[in-house]
């Protein structure tokens, strides 16, 4: 307890190892030895100090990317964590994740984060998975002042005042946001801000961590007791620049004044609690203790660099993943039923599974997707969200990292793009900047497409954009059986797994083999074997383009039809397979052809198979526009079985 002599001093000894580590940081940035920009917390030291001491060893922390302090006060090892800040290979994440991307779950500290606001969504996943499995432990996430305007922060605060998580979300309000001083961009107080989600929220000493401890362990135990989330405005300083190069050419001179006075460690000088020698006895501690560490990573050597393309997936993509033939038998379902089946026989057999999303539980899912699993499974396991993608993504990210399942629905694949940041910054980035000390095993399912009508803001396909991320798998499965299997598959695989189900397809009936063993969340589909021309295609474009076969055989012509199915891992053997059954290659997308994803096929296919080729390969994919709402526009862009045939004849020479 920091409110007592002996917890003071303990506390004063913690926040003078994290000033002295801070301090040391700015050194060997200068000498070289930290590549890059530092952002040191000197001045906030009594946050995660006081904050630390309130929680425990179940709980969880997810810091802002001024976060050296926070792991050192969840109890990281100097040495593992200065190696990390110099990106040695000794570092808690070898070198991957750096100043701003520690992470050490073992610590309780599941990452740092360099896109301001951005780890509230993923805390409240964190608190999600604790309420989930009655945990009784809570999750705390720590940003800045200037978080507060971002929408990740208020998407994550929506999210968790909506369903009381356990959540304590703690803001380091040292007045500035980079550059510009925060009070010039806020009308309302910050408090007042965060109190709108009906949320407690309080303002708190920040440069004192017997206050802090205080109001954290109190909104700890609001927490627990299910009544959270609760706001804390921890007032604070920044003692110097916002990084390590940071002339502050643009701060006035009475600010540092300010800052020097009220800084916990001066503090803690002008009161008599804690008599001189007291003080320059932790000092000298601390310093002694950062001195070895110093010393220990000095000698370290940088990081390995065959193993720079280590720790991306869990596993390489499995070989002899291709799937060959039509599928069948089966139960005649729906793709809609044959998703719903797949999540109902998940949510049965896998404890850790949730399935939520906008209008997911109590409707079922504005496409009857998810009907009748809320009653099944209860509204803990089949939940509705707020209108809140950031926080649908973000937590799902958190509730993955901290072992839960969570599938989640975006409601249309259009707005994947209001909440990009939580797939391509966050989940892609979690196993590989943590060397593999984190994993976010969560499912996005989205449908995306065009369909009579459908605008243009709830019409476009943009597997190219997400398939371009590594460390995201994207499938696009196109009858109801690979509706089935792939999200099974999904689900069962450890790393981010995004879907691209298609909305024209949701009433379309197929054989389903609910029996079928599990698959690898890999492998195209083999449907059809034709030494004339062989088409490359996935999701939609399959039905069009098995037909267009169906019609060159009644000409006599024989075509290959491969469906991709996942466009990361991507089955190069079966493209392989495609090319040397003809040597006449059509890649087929409904995308649009400019950097869509035909063209990395295409690329591809020249780079590995050029001598195997008869003639160039040909893609097809709607032109470089937007999509209209009138059908008869519609038709006119997205292509169709008459297009496909016209480029096969192109490539077989055949004239019509
Ligand atoms: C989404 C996003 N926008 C902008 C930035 C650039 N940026 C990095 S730190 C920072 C200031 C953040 O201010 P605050 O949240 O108050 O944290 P502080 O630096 O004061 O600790 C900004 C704007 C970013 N990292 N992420
Ligand atoms: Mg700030």
């Amino acid at each position: 307890m920091t409110s007592t002599k002996s917890g003071a001093l303990d506390a004063y000894r913690q926040m003078s190892t994290i000033r002295a580590f801070e301090e040391r940081c700015l050194e060997l940035g200068t000498e070289g030895l930290v590549s890059g920009s530092v952002h040191v917390c000197c001045g906030q030291e009594a946050i995660p100090v006081g904050a630390m001491s309130a929680l425990g060893e179940r709980d969880r922390v997810v810091a802002t990317y001024r976060g050296h302090g926070w792991a050192i006060a969840c109890g990281v090892p100097l040495e593992p964590l200065l190696a990390e800040i110099c990106q040695r290979a000794g570092g808690i994440n070898g070198g991957r994740g750096g100043s701003a991307h520690l992470a050490a779950p073992q610590y309780r500290l599941f990452g740092e984060n360099s896109i301001v606001g951005a780890g509230v969504p993923i805390a409240a996943g964190l608190a999600l998975a604790a309420d989930a499995r009655d945990e009784d432990a809570i999750s705390l996430v720590s940003i800045g002042d200037g978080a507060i305007n971002q929408g990740a922060t208020g998407e994550g605060l929506a999210f968790a005042a909506a369903r009381n998580l356990p959540l304590v979300v703690i803001c380091e309000s040292n007045g500035w946001s980079e550059l510009t001083p925060t009070a010039t961009m806020m009308r309302a107080s910050i408090t007042a801000r965060a109190a709108g989600y009906g949320i407690e929220a309080h303002e708190v000493d920040g440069c004192d961590p017997a206050a802090v401890e205080a109001a954290v362990a109190a909104a700890a135990a609001t927490a627990r007791q299910g009544q959270g989330p609760v706001f804390l405005e921890c007032r604070t300083v920044r003692l110097l620049g916002h990084y390590n190069r940071d002339i502050e050419h643009y701060r006035p001179k009475q600010d540092r004044a300010f800052a020097e006075e009220q800084e916990p460690l001066a503090r803690a000088r002008a009161s008599s609690e804690l008599s001189e020698e007291q003080l320059d006895a932790a000092d000298a501690e601390a310093r002694a203790a950062v001195d070895a560490a110093t010393e220990a990573v000095r000698a370290m050597p940088e990081p390995d660099p065959a193993e720079a393309r280590e720790h991306l997936f869990a596993a390489p993509a499995p070989d002899g993943a291709t799937v060959e033939g039509e599928e069948g038998p089966g139960e005649e379902l729906t793709y809609q039923k044959a998703v719903n089946s797949a999540l109902r026989e998940e949510l049965a057999n896998r404890p850790e599974l949730l399935v939520y999303g906008e209008d997911v539980g109590g409707a079922g899912g504005i496409f009857g997707i998810s009907r009748g699993l809320q009653e099944e499974f209860g509204a803990e396991r089949v939940a509705d969200t707020p209108i809140a993608e950031s926080a649908i993504l973000g937590s799902a990210v958190g509730a993955a990292m901290a072992g839960m399942r969570p599938v989640v629905e975006i409601m249309w694949g259009d707005f994947l793009l209001v909440a990009l940041d939580q797939l391509v910054n966050q989940a892609a980035n979690v196993r590989y900047v943590s060397r593999g000390e984190l994993q976010a095993p969560l499912v996005v399912r989205t449908q995306q497409g065009v369909t009579p009508g459908s605008c243009a803001q709830h019409s476009q396909s943009l597997e190219a954009l997400l398939a371009h991320v590594p460390g995201i798998k994207v499938g696009l499965p196109a009858t109801p059986h690979d509706a089935h299997a792939m999200l099974r598959a999904a689900i069962a695989d450890p790393d981010p797994c995004l879907l691209f189900e298609a909305r024209s397809l949701y009433q379309v009936k197929g054989p389903v083999d609910l029996e079928a063993p599990l698959e690898p969340a890999a492998g195209a589909r083999l449907r059809r074997r034709g030494g004339d021309v062989s088409i490359i295609t996935w999701g939609t474009m399959v039905a069009p383009v098995l037909e267009a076969a169906d019609r060159l055989a009644e000409r006599g012509v024989a075509a290959t039809v491969l469906d991709l199915r996942w466009l990361c891992p991507l089955d190069l053997d079966a493209i392989s397979e495609a090319v040397a059954l003809s040597g006449r290659v059509l890649v087929a997308h409904e995308a649009n052809l400019t950097a869509g994803f035909g063209a990395e096929i295409s690329a591809g296919i020249h780079e590995r198979h050029f001598d195997e080729l008869d003639s160039p390969v040909v893609r097809l994919g709607a032109p470089d526009s937007r999509i209209p709402a009138a059908p008869a526009l519609q038709r006119a862009l997205i292509p169709g079985v008459e297009d496909i045939l016209r480029c096969c004849d192109e490539l077989t020479g055949a004239t019509v």
